[in-house]
């Protein structure tokens, strides 16, 4: 095997968005595309040479293909070593976990989420940083910048190797580890979560559905909740990760899981519901005949962690990006810990993680985690989940009703517009950018807005300021509004709307978020032109 050092021409929109580089597949597998990408990782984070990386991706289509071209390139800039998990598997936690426990320079991740997978659908790739977590904005603009001047790649001549095959083999000069994806994570789970007296809660007839949508979290799931745990067989579904995710689209969400909702609704539904997504980093939680907002779960978990052993000691604080509802809020300041609301991405948490100011991480996307990773973690917020309900041993509606009466209702709920024009998209929110001076003391309906502004984070531990992060507008009473476009879809703008409203009025608690909400909805079209300026009659995706 030869190094050969390849020319090649920039490749214009490689710049990463909210979670890494997301493009259709057949745009990732075009000749020098992932080359290209991969070359600028490796030189925008100043080479290579001599470090260790951990490799693995959530198994969608072209999975293994890429993992092969990403380790002849890595051997090829001089890589000391590659961990790759097993089959080329590594759920997203999974994979900032090992990049810790083994202390690696850093990792690539392919994955693109909760895009759907396959030929016509999504493929994605990110670099997280040697603290386990996805790189900095500071990092990610170097990558991007070499990806605007790139002239050649470095890649080996051939030499594959046997991703199923446990243990250590070479590719060249570099050597590979291959490793069981689900062993190192379920341990760290064991020490984080009181696993005896979860399993004695499914000694009791406890019912549990896990739904992995066919993708990364199937064999995670089978092994922790099923093996562990001892939960029956039949508990985890659509557990074997499929390349096109059978066809779904791996978003746990009422919307995509719906399938879930609907066992969980059912008049025989079981006692607890969980889904995750394509990488396994996210969560949906559902009761019997009782959704959990992620926003609400947030703050239940915030409330109640200490209940698990891994965070017996209390917490050191929570954050949560800007669009997530103010409930963990009101729990941090009712317990006197410190809250943060930072940017939309898990980027922006690894700071606060790092310099313990935060022990707990939540996104209104349903993404929650610790500071046991540096990415959210689906499962681990399950488990969370489950320890709180052994612990308790009350339901999940007893507990959510407990929590709203204690701290108040936080309803929430996020409208998606999706596949819209760009141009119509940017300028929506050009609009709002230019009216925000102007909004304050305006009513629209029966609200009145008592202040607008465009999202800028200052983060308080490295300095760094991010600006233009979402356009918010609150209004008297404690309702707000936020809008965004996305950074990780692959078609048009998708524009989401991001709606919340406080309620602590005892006996309003118990509504439908869409009913509680309707005036500020209202509000937010009024406000923005949504219908006009996006040409349609109301969100694609209502979560
Ligand atoms: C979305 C979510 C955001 C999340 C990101 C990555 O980003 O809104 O909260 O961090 O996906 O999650 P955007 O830019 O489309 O709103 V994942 O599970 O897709 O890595
Ligand atoms: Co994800």
């Amino acid at each position: 095997m030869t190094i050969q050092t390849i020319e090649t021409k920039p490749i214009d929109g490689q710049k990463p968005g909210t979670s890494g580089l997301r493009k259709k597949t057949a745009v990732f597998m075009q000749p020098g595309y992932l080359e290209n990408y991969t070359q600028a990782i490796f030189d925008g984070i100043g080479g290579i040479g001599g470090k260790t990386l951990v490799v693995g991706g959530d198994g969608r289509y072209f999975n293994d293909v890429a993992i092969a071209t990403i380790l002849r390139m890595a051997a090829a800039n001089g890589a000391a070593k590659c961990i790759v998990g097993q089959g080329g598997l590594l759920s997203t936690p999974a994979a900032s976990h090992l990049i810790r426990k083994r202390g690696a320079d850093g990792g690539l991740i392919l994955s693109a989420s909760h895009n759907p997978g396959g030929p016509k659908a999504d493929f994605g790739l990110k670099y997280n940083g040697p603290n386990g977590g996805p790189a900095t904005e500071g990092v990610t603009a170097k990558i991007f910048a070499r990806t605007e001047e790139i002239d050649a790649y470095r890649i080996l001549d051939g030499g594959d190797v046997d991703l199923d095959a446990l243990g250590d083999t070479a590719l060249a000069g570099m050597q590979v580890e291959i490793v069981d994806p689900v062993a190192d994570y379920a341990d760290l789970m064991g020490t984080l979560f009181d696993f005896d007296a979860i399993a004695d809660l499914f000694r009791g007839g406890f019912r549990v559905c896990f739904d992995a949508m066919h993708a990364i979290t199937g064999p995670y799931a089978h092994e922790i909740l099923e093996n562990r745990l001892g939960a029956p067989a039949g508990t985890v579904i659509n557990g074997v990760p499929s390349p096109d995710f059978g066809g779904g689209h791996p978003d746990p969400n009422p919307v995509w899981a719906k399938a879930l909702m609907d066992v969980m609704y059912a008049e025989d539904a079981p006692d607890f519901g969980a889904a995750s997504d394509g990488d396994g980093d996210r969560n949906m939680i559902v009761g019997q005949r009782c959704y959990v907002s992620p926003s609400d779960s947030l703050a239940l978990l915030a409330d109640k962690a200490d209940l698990a052993p891994g965070y017996a000691g209390g917490l050191a604080g929570v954050a949560r990006s800007m669009p997530t509802s103010a409930a963990a809020d009101r729990v941090a300041e009712a317990k006197g810990m410190a809250h943060f609301e930072t940017p939309t991405g898990w980027k922006f948490f690894g700071n606060l993680l790092d310099a313990d100011k935060v022990t707990l991480c939540g996104e209104e996307s349903a993404g929650t985690g610790s500071n046991h990773v540096r990415e959210k973690d689906g499962l681990w917020a399950v488990l969370l989940w489950l320890n709180i309900l052994a612990a308790t041993g009350k339901s999940v509606a007893d507990l959510m009703a407990d929590h709203w009466a204690t701290y108040g209702r936080n309803y929430y709920s996020r409208h998606d517009y999706e596949a819209v024009d760009s141009a119509a998209a940017n300028d929506l929110i050009a609009n709002l950018r230019g009216r925000l001076g102007d909004l304050p003391g305006q009513t629209v309906g029966n609200l009145t807005v008592s202040g607008a502004d465009e999202f800028s984070y200052d983060d308080p531990v490295d300095g760094s300021t991010s600006s233009g992060q979402g356009i918010r507008i609150f209004f008297e009473g404690g309702g707000r509004v936020a809008f965004r476009l996305s950074g990780t879809g692959t078609d048009g703008a998708t524009l989401r709307v991001y709606l919340e409203q406080l309620e602590t009025a005892p006996g309003a608690l118990g509504k439908d978020p869409q009913e509680a909400l309707a005036g500020i909805i209202a509000a937010a079209d009024a406000l923005a032109e949504i219908k006009v300026r996006t040409g349609r009659d109301g969100p694609d995706v209502i979560t």
